[in-house]
């Protein structure tokens, strides 16, 4: 089986230091964080940047301070998020795309975001998809519900979307597609046989998923965004120490964890 891709989701936009003491909201301790994962066992960070209140920020500036801080410590990939918060507008969202990263996240549908909703409209996706192929920034397609997977397959029609696509299944957002096996099972049907997938189960949902996911091939997704505790009603200690369950589980499993080097090759990145 191809080696598993561990990506670090460590901030998202919703988390607080109030649910999770131990969130990481400046640069630098985004930058440590990451670090921390990367050493753990990840090769891609999926990242949101926050101001300097704490608050999820689009800002090219602070994305740029991110990612350099990011890039000084080591060889992970960075991978910010087009998907910000529910609230910013889709030119603010595009703004780290600017940046030429490696990758970007790709919502191709709106969707309930537990009491919100997260839009994402044909222009925006389309507008979205354009810039990043431009840039020859990798989409990573993230997926809440089944027919995100149909939208994104219509900008690959459209030539907006170079194959092989990747997918990220978010599943278990409250308001959106939930995260059992059968779930899983059905998305992982529903993309070509050429796409690679990656699983972000959210919160109980997340260990389930995550060892489907190795068991079946996928890749994992672990993180603060998606989930802050490390067992029931216990808070993990950090991004790393879910990181570092993972590592464990696959090892168990016989599944050989990527490095970024050759998860840059599973996943035909321009570097
Ligand atoms: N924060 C969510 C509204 C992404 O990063 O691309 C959207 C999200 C998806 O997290
Ligand atoms: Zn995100």
């Amino acid at each position: 089986m191809e080696k598993l891709i561990i990506t670090a989701a460590i901030t998202g936009a919703e988390v607080t230091r109030d649910i999770q003491p131990n969130l990481a909201l400046t640069p630098d301790e985004i930058a440590e964080d990451a670090y921390q994962c990367y050493l753990a066992g990840a090769s891609i960070i999926h990242v949101h940047a926050r101001d300097e209140e704490g608050n999820p920020t689009q800002s090219y500036d602070v994305y740029k301070e991110i990612k350099d801080k990011i890039e000084a410590k080591c060889n992970v990939i960075v991978q910010p998020s087009t998907g910000g918060a529910t609230w910013h507008s889709a030119e603010e969202r595009l703004q780290p795309v600017e940046l030429k990263p490696e990758m970007a996240t790709l919502s191709t549908g709106t969707v309930n975001f537990g009491p919100d909703v997260f839009m994402n409209t044909e222009e925006y996706m389309e507008k979205f998809a354009a810039r990043m192929k431009e840039l020859g920034v990798k989409p990573e397609i993230e997926v809440f519900e089944r027919g995100m997977i149909v939208n994104a397959l219509k900008l690959v029609k459209k030539g907006l979307v170079d194959k092989p696509v990747h997918f990220d299944f978010v599943l278990g957002v409250p308001g959106a597609c939930p995260g059992e096996i059968e779930d899983l099972v059905y998305f992982k049907q529903s993309i070509p046989a050429d796409a690679t997938w990656t699983v972000a189960g959210i919160g109980r949902y997340e260990l389930p998923l995550a060892t489907a996911a190795i068991v079946m091939g996928g890749h994992v997704r672990v993180g603060f965004e998606d989930n802050v505790y490390y067992s029931k009603g216990v808070l993990a200690d950090s991004n790393a120490q879910l990181v570092e369950r993972i590592v464990r589980i696959s090892k168990e499993l016989g599944r050989v964890v990527a490095t970024p080097d050759e998860t840059r090759e599973i996943l035909s990145l321009k570097k």
